[in-house]
């Protein structure tokens, strides 16, 4: 038992985790599943000095679909904690601030933590843990081998579980998407992705051994290797010249801005289309000679206007992905961190980058791909597993993924790897 329980968090949760287990009396199976479609708010009669807030948004897809109600509640949370995030951010450029440089750790992906990177993540931890709606959450920063503090085994130790009656939800998130570029005030963000339970996590401490707690534990926060298909809601909150925070619950996506003199997130864009082709793309150009054949052949047809559309392209790259995401969202244009023969599965990270902002750039009419294979069908074996990403307008990113299928050899990342 504690062998498999070991496997389980030393490959996929290195550092401290946090998990949230439903109770036995409420498990998900007793709850209705969510729609099929989830039907948008009409959003008639507005209030010209307002405007419709995130609020109200959520309140109007509560009252259609009420099936969704407690997903509208993890997004007040969401909503306060990005708030928050955002002042955090603006204010760390104050000389009176302490907020700006590196934290003294590392995180699961050996990455030196910034001490924004910490308080983000100890912000939007609490505030999705007080709206008692949650299952499990992962982070980027969260990765301590796990002990059991609470009913179950009483040591102290990294793991809180926490009971709760209508737990619904696993949430994975990024809390400052970009982190490395905080110190210079170049855009940042927060990148999330909400699944349902898709398991029973119900464990019966008081009548099981301890190794068997431990195994259900360890059950339960697989729970969060979960496909992008999964996922019920998708949202980024982009730390910029204003604040957006851009989401789709699987039914389109909507921008909201954030307006600093009543507190709230305005909605600014409903029902955001990417356009089906540009002239933009967006890629860390110094990995350019390691990327994959196919990769490199279509961005340099791109450069030189032999593409198929046979514009010539320009380039744009922040080197944060939710300010590169989002412009890509509003002008088209090509965003993307390829595997290449260094990172066989490029950077950015499946559950909390990938997924999510596939998600919603599928829902804005965009695609999302590795190359060889749609994003959002991937299922995570381990909570910081990497993927390629290349995701964008439409037509642009099917050239690019029919030049991994008529690449002259079969494309095998492995091989390309060797
Ligand atoms: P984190 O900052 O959350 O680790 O994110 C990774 C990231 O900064 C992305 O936002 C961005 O797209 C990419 O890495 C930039 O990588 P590089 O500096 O190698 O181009």
């Amino acid at each position: 038992m504690m062998r498999l329980l070991s496997l389980l968090l030393l490959v996929a949760i290195p550092t401290r985790c946090v998990a949230f287990l439903p109770s036995t009396s409420t498990t998900r199976s007793s709850r209705p599943s969510r729609p099929l479609s989830v039907k948008p708010p009409v959003l008639d009669d507005v209030c010209e000095t307002m405007g419709v807030t995130l609020t109200r948004f959520m309140n109007e897809v509560a009252m259609l679909n009420p099936e969704l109600k407690e997903l509208t509640t993890i997004f007040g949370a969401i909503d306060t904690a990005c708030k928050a995030i955002s002042n955090e951010v603006k204010r760390s450029q104050l000389p009176s601030s302490e907020t700006l440089g590196y934290q003294g750790a590392v995180n699961a992906q050996g990455e030196d933590q910034k001490k924004l990177d910490v308080i983000t993540n100890d912000l939007l931890k609490r505030a999705l843990r007080f709206t008692g709606r949650l299952g499990v959450l992962a982070s980027e920063e969260e990765d301590t081998p796990v002990d059991v503090i609470g009913r179950s085994t009483g040591k102290s130790g990294s793991l809180e579980i926490v009971l709760d009656e209508t737990t619904d939800y696993v949430v994975c998130f990024d809390p400052l998407d970009g982190s490395s570029n905080v110190d210079a005030g170049i855009p940042t963000g927060t990148i999330i992705g909400i699944f349902e339970h898709d398991e029973t996590c119900e464990i019966d401490f008081d009548n099981i051994g301890e190794d068997e707690a431990a195994e259900q534990e360890a059950r339960c926060l697989a729970n969060t290797l979960q496909p992008g298909t999964n996922l019920v809601a998708a949202a980024y909150c982009l730390y910029s010249s204003s604040t957006f925070l851009t989401l789709t619950l699987g039914n389109g996506v909507y921008m909201f801005t954030l307006d600093e003199t009543i507190g709230e997130f305005i909605l600014a864009k409903p029902n955001v289309r990417i356009p089906e082709s540009s002239s933009i793309y967006s890629f860390n150009e110094a990995n350019l000679d390691y990327w994959d054949e196919p990769m490199r052949e279509v961005v340099e047809r791109w450069r030189e206007g032999t593409g198929r559309s046979g514009v010539r392209f320009s380039s744009r790259y922040i080197g944060s992905m939710v300010g590169d995401v989002h412009r890509t969202l509003m002008y088209g244009g090509v965003f993307g961190y390829p595997g290449d023969t260094k990172n066989p599965n490029g950077k950015l990270r499946l559950l909390y980058e990938g997924a999510p902002m596939a998600f919603i750039m599928e829902q804005a009419g965009g695609l999302a791909t590795t190359g060889t294979q749609r994003v959002m069908e991937i299922t995570p074996e381990v909570v910081h597993q990497r993927v390629p990403v290349i995701m964008g307008s439409k037509n642009d990113v099917i050239e690019v993924i029919e030049c991994y299928k008529t690449a002259a050899a079969p494309f095998s990342r492995a091989a390309a790897a060797a």
